[in-house]
């Protein structure tokens, strides 16, 4: 019998982009006008994998920032990938264990390795992940504004594009007023919110009010170490909690289940570590009968590429954080853009891999320091 291909990865490079937004985006910790990323290409075999960094400028959503992932990177991950040839991407996460935490920065290259997996292969990466669907439904997610009205208008500038669902960002003395609001006008709208952790089991009262208010869910209310209160606040709301900063690895999301932490889970590939551990969570959240749902760090397509794939997955029944590539950026570094529907759904890639093609020439113009590891 023939042994299964295994990659020998060659070189790897690192491009360092930061891109500005259409609209600037403001979340309960932080407004930012521009998106800084790390794009990782592996290469092999006259192929090219393509994975993109979802760190932040800063350790605000997570500890990681762009300087730690490319230490990480540079100095832990790429050595020991260049040294040892692979039999499947899922094997990078045994490759990266000696390595704790930092699962932004395991996590692209492990995505850039399915890329090119599925390259070799000739296979899309939906498929070679389980992907049952051909396309996808999905939402928006809107930043905090400066005035309810400018809320209201960028809500409806988005209902109109299709959108069928829509999270508003919410924060203390921003969230009752904002949801009424956006309800008050589109009272059948799917709706939900997000702190990123901004209250506490004091602001009980808060939640009570959003409580009938028919939201899909509350996600990630307080710290992002407070499972234990999370449980207490859900037992006090009928709406689900969603748990996304709290859900590091498959570990959170199984002591999350354990304890009834939440009724449904944010998977974002960055903040778990990569491809191998989200499909771990999607099983688990399944078979505990918990729904998932694919969250998203703005990315450029080449990460949302990776988001959509993920989203096929059966029990990605909520719709995601993905929205079309015109909702974030005036000019993609990756082809072809994705589009929402007019029914509120992105159409998953078919072609080999991640199934977009970045161009150089647009990476080019957006980026800022370029390495190369061989
Ligand atoms: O909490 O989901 C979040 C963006 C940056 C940091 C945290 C979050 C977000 C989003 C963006 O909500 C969703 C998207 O990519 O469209
Ligand atoms: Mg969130």
């Amino acid at each position: 019998m023939s042994q299964p291909p295994s990659i020998k990865i060659e070189s790897v490079e690192l491009h360092s982009i930061r891109m500005e937004y259409v609209h600037p985006f403001e979340t309960s910790f932080r407004r930012e006008t521009h998106r800084p990323s790390i794009l990782v290409r592996v290469n092999a075999q006259g192929l090219s994998g393509w994975g993109e960094c979802v760190v932040g400028s800063g350790p605000w959503y997570s500890a990681e920032t762009l300087v730690t992932a490319r230490h990480i990177l540079a100095d832990y991950l790429i050595p020991r990938l260049l040294q040892t040839p692979l039999q499947s991407p899922r094997a990078a996460g045994a490759l990266f264990r000696q390595v704790r935490g930092h699962s932004m920065a395991k996590a692209v290259l492990e995505n850039a390795l399915w890329d090119l997996w599925g390259q070799m292969q000739g296979v899309s990466l939906s498929r070679l992940l389980g992907g049952t669907r051909s396309e996808v439904p999905v939402g928006v997610s809107v930043g905090i504004e400066p005035t309810l009205r400018a809320l209201e208008a960028r809500v409806a500038e988005y209902v109109d594009a299709g959108y069928q669902r829509v999270k508003l960002k919410i924060k203390p003395g921003w969230d009752i007023a904002a949801v009424e609001r956006i309800r008050h006008v589109w009272p059948d709208l799917q709706l939900q919110v997000d702190a990123n952790s901004a209250y506490t089991l004091a602001d009980l009262n808060t939640f009570k009010a959003m409580d009938g208010m028919g939201l899909l869910l509350i996600e990630q209310p307080l710290h992002h170490e407070d499972m234990v209160e999370h449980a207490e606040l859900q037992k006090h709301l009928q709406t689900p909690i969603c748990l996304d900063e709290s859900i590091h690895s498959p570990h959170h999301a199984a002591w999350a289940l354990r304890i009834q932490a939440c009724g449904n889970i944010n998977i974002k590939v960055g903040r778990v570590g990569g491809l191998t551990a989200a499909l771990e969570i999607h099983d688990l959240c399944q078979e505990a009968g918990v729904p998932v749902w694919c969250g998203g760090m703005l990315e450029t397509n080449v990460g949302r590429a990776c988001n959509v794939a993920l989203a096929s997955l059966p029990n990605f029944s909520l719709p995601g954080d993905i929205s079309a590539s015109a909702r974030y950026f005036y000019r993609d570094i990756a082809r072809p853009d994705f589009t929402v529907s007019a029914h509120s759904t992105v159409a998953v890639p078919q072609a080999p891999g991640l199934g977009v093609e970045v161009s150089l020439s647009a990476l080019r113009s957006v980026t800022e320091a370029r390495d190369c590891y061989a």
